[in-house]
């Protein structure tokens, strides 16, 4: 990094009253200040390419949910006990607990039919015994239910922490300048 931003000064040999040495300085700034090992930006947290985020605010699913969007996230997907794990840790991280939480899974649709609300296929589950309970009226997936800290289905209106997620991709589109070194 100190040498790229040396070459672009040696390189600008500007004369007096160019522009070109002070446009490169805040550049070079920036890459300073960006993040060395995280491809997500601050607040998010990295597993495997996806970036996650724990908020603890109590909201009903749908409101979890539309919160995350306008994060351009979603409620989180996971797919593998690697990825359920991570979760449960950054929750602890965050919180130094491990409440029950809303992720994106719902059967809304149709009961029984579970989905993510990213789209993505429901391809790994950790329901606790017993669950989830054939009930119309619980329609929405937490998590850290009982001792065992398994998956639950519950009433969507019932107010959760919740995680949010999106793909550490998401972020390179944005940040071209933040977050160069990642691309
Ligand atoms: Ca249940």
């Amino acid at each position: 990094m100190a040498l790229a931003g040396a070459a672009v000064l040696s390189e600008a040999a500007p004369e007096e009253g160019e522009l070109v040495l002070s446009e490169a300085a805040p550049v070079e700034d920036e890459l300073a200040e960006s993040p060395s090992s995280n491809a997500c930006s601050d607040n998010w947290t990295e597993f495997d390419g996806r970036c996650f985020q724990y908020v603890p605010k109590e909201l009903s699913w749908a409101k979890a949910e539309k919160n995350c969007q306008s994060m351009g996230a979603h409620l989180a997907s996971v797919h593998s006990t690697a990825e359920h794990n991570e979760i449960q840790k950054i929750i602890i991280d965050a919180s130094q607990k491990l409440k029950e939480t809303w992720i994106g899974g719902s059967d809304a649709h149709e009961v029984g039919e579970w989905f993510w609300s990213d789209g993505s296929h429901f391809d790994y589950n950790d329901w606790c015994a017993g669950e989830p309970s054939v009930q119309e009226a619980q329609r929405c997936l937490q998590i850290n239910y009982t001792e065992d800290k398994c998956w639950d289905n519950i009433e969507c209106s019932t107010e959760r922490p919740s995680v949010c997620f999106k793909d550490a991709e998401d972020f390179r589109d944005v940040c071209v300048h933040a977050c160069v070194q990642n691309i």
